[in-house]
């Protein structure tokens, strides 16, 4: 029942910031899909008998590798695979599910935030028994094997029925087929004042949660509509589809614009949230106000205890580096330390581990804490729901009364896509050449304190990541960030960070973009963004 088929590598299996990305073409080249499977499970140890999770965000290709994939663990001989029903398994309720069941691990199937459909993005990650995205150690030693791969096992079996959930058989393993949603849910519940937002709904509170047709629309129609009592119609576009109805779900203020346009509107809900292909990321915006994701988990974490789940308080906050420092002023009332990562949820994993880290979060709209150990976007939807309902303030009051009391990170990333990968490794590579010529100089009147290229010394293993973004940093603590994205399917995508912090509270209500003129003027100074990528603007501004 089980054969070994030889097979040639491919040389461009190497992980990105999450897991495995190409245009599904690509993925559908012989063997490609397997040659990565069989390479992750060549990089692991000791699963002989062990518990394997599979789930994906419904996108095109996921039930096809899902049959591989449970072909291939039996075959390599796990004792179990646990695949959530249809294929289904939002990223964080994967991570919750490994943990919960002490798994050895999982495979989630997913490219995110990027578009799905026969000519866009699939996606291969796997998650290890702590529930969080392999480390880089093992994604480096998966790639290694993926360089040298000669053949891969796969167990001769009918396709299995993934749409009724229960147990079979199948080669020796044993296949359970589980409701995606009920544990998920139940942690919830287990987090936040489930009756208090019950009441939050039956007193009138107005909501949009908009799943994009991607993988939260099952979790939040359970949680929001059926478990709490939000009216129906509360979520929209709530039916995982395989191309996600032709659009990107990423929920942004591009590609979520018609969200922010109903929140802005003179007839706007009290709340308006949105998650993204994997239910990783959230979007919030209240009525009339946009959240930043990096204002959102220092106001988060400032009022993290009126959550039953976090009412003994939080151990430190963790923040990726181009993430606002927002957070660290939180932090730093709080008395507990902060701590900043690389790019990628990865890097947060040890800290969580170690209860040294209880929330954190990411400035591309991920945002989590230790009940997972991956970014959470329902559970930072839920979080500020529990703190409206307890504080009985607006969204708009609750910000205002942070920057009032905190201050103002201004702050913005701009996103350059598709740019030819030569021109934007050369810009990358004359700007880390100058970094040592750059502290203090003066670029349109301000001057450069340091400039560095990031790199992140593991507190708890010792291990060190470089080359994890070029930060200049000035004067007064403003700073642009560069770095490429790992991500993307196509060409390059230059991510700039700009940040500017203001104190002065008659100053909290600039636009955003007006605020940050002279140093987004001053990035393409120092970068030549311009002149290197042809580009006068960029693509994506958040
Ligand atoms: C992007 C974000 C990063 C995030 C990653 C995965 O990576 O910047 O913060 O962790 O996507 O998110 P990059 O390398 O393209 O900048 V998800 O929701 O796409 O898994
Ligand atoms: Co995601």
């Amino acid at each position: 029942m089980i054969r070994t088929v030889p097979t040639k590598p491919y040389s461009d299996q190497k992980p990105g910031t999450s897991g495995l990305r190409k245009k599904v073409p690509v993925f559908q080249q012989e063997h490609y899909a397997e040659n990565f499977i069989q390479s992750i499970f060549d990089a692991l140890d000791g699963f002989k008998g062990k518990t394997l999770v599979i789930g994906g965000d419904g996108r095109f290709y996921n039930r096809e590798v899902i049959q591989k994939a449970i072909a291939m663990a039996a075959a390599n001989g796990f004792g179990k695979v646990m695949v959530g029903q249809g294929g289904i398994l939002s990223t964080p309720a994967a991570s919750h599910v490994i943990r919960k069941y002490k798994t050895f691990g999982g495979i989630i199937l997913s490219a995110s935030h990027n578009p799905g459909g026969p000519h866009e993005d699939f996606g291969i990650k796997y998650n290890a028994g702590n529930g969080g995205p392999a480390p880089e150690k093992l994604t480096d030693a998966t790639f290694e094997k993926t360089r040298a791969i000669s053949s891969f096992k796969i167990a001769d079996i009918d396709p299995i029925d993934i749409d009724t959930t229960g147990t079979v058989k199948a080669a020796g393993m044993t296949v359970e087929i589980i409701d995606p949603v009920a544990d998920y849910a139940e942690l919830m519940e287990s987090l936040f004042d489930f009756d208090a937002l019950r009441k939050l709904f039956k007193s009138g509170f107005r909501m949009r949660f908009d799943a994009m047709h991607a993988v939260t629309g099952p979790y939040a129609k359970e949680i929001l509509e059926n478990r709490l009592g939000a009216p129906i119609g509360t979520c929209r576009n709530f039916k995982p589809l395989p191309d996600f109805g032709g659009h990107h779900p990423d929920p942004n203020l591009v590609h979520a614009k018609h969200l922010y346009d109903e929140m802005m509107g003179p007839d706007a809900p009290d709340f308006g949230a949105a998650s993204d292909g994997d239910g990783d990321r959230n979007l919030i915006i209240g009525k009339g106000i946009f959240v930043t994701p990096s204002d959102s988990v220092a106001m988060l974490a400032a009022n993290a205890r009126l959550a039953p789940g976090y009412k003994g308080g939080l151990k430190g906050i963790a923040r990726s580096m181009p993430t606002s420092g927002a957070a660290d002023r939180v932090a730093e009332k709080l008395g507990i330390a902060l701590y900043e990562t690389p790019t990628g949820w990865k890097f947060f994993g040890n800290l969580l581990d170690a209860d040294m880290a209880t929330i954190c979060g990411e400035e591309s709209a991920g945002t989590g804490s230790n009940h997972v150990r991956e970014k959470d976007g329902l559970w930072a939807v839920l979080l500020w729901l529990n703190i409206l309902a307890a504080r009985g303030e607006s969204c708009k009051q609750i910000v205002a009364e942070h920057w009032a009391t905190y201050g103002r990170n201004y702050y913005s990333r701009h996103d350059y896509e598709e740019v030819e990968s030569d021109r934007a490794t050369a810009l990358v590579d004359e700007l880390r050449a100058k970094l040592g010529a750059l502290p203090g100089a003066s670029v349109r009147g301000m001057t450069i304190a340091s400039a560095d290229d990031f790199a992140y010394h593991d507190p708890v293993d010792g291990s060190i990541s470089e080359h994890q973004g070029i930060r200049v940093l000035f004067e007064g603590g403003s700073r642009v960030v560069f770095r490429l994205s790992g991500t993307g399917t196509s060409g390059a995508t230059l991510r700039v960070y700009i940040e500017r912090y203001e104190s002065d509270k008659s100053r909290h209500d600039l636009d955003t973009q007006a605020a940050l003129a002279d140093l987004i003027a001053a990035a393409d100074d120092i970068a030549g963004i311009h002149s290197h990528t042809g580009r006068a603007e960029p693509s994506v501004i958040t």
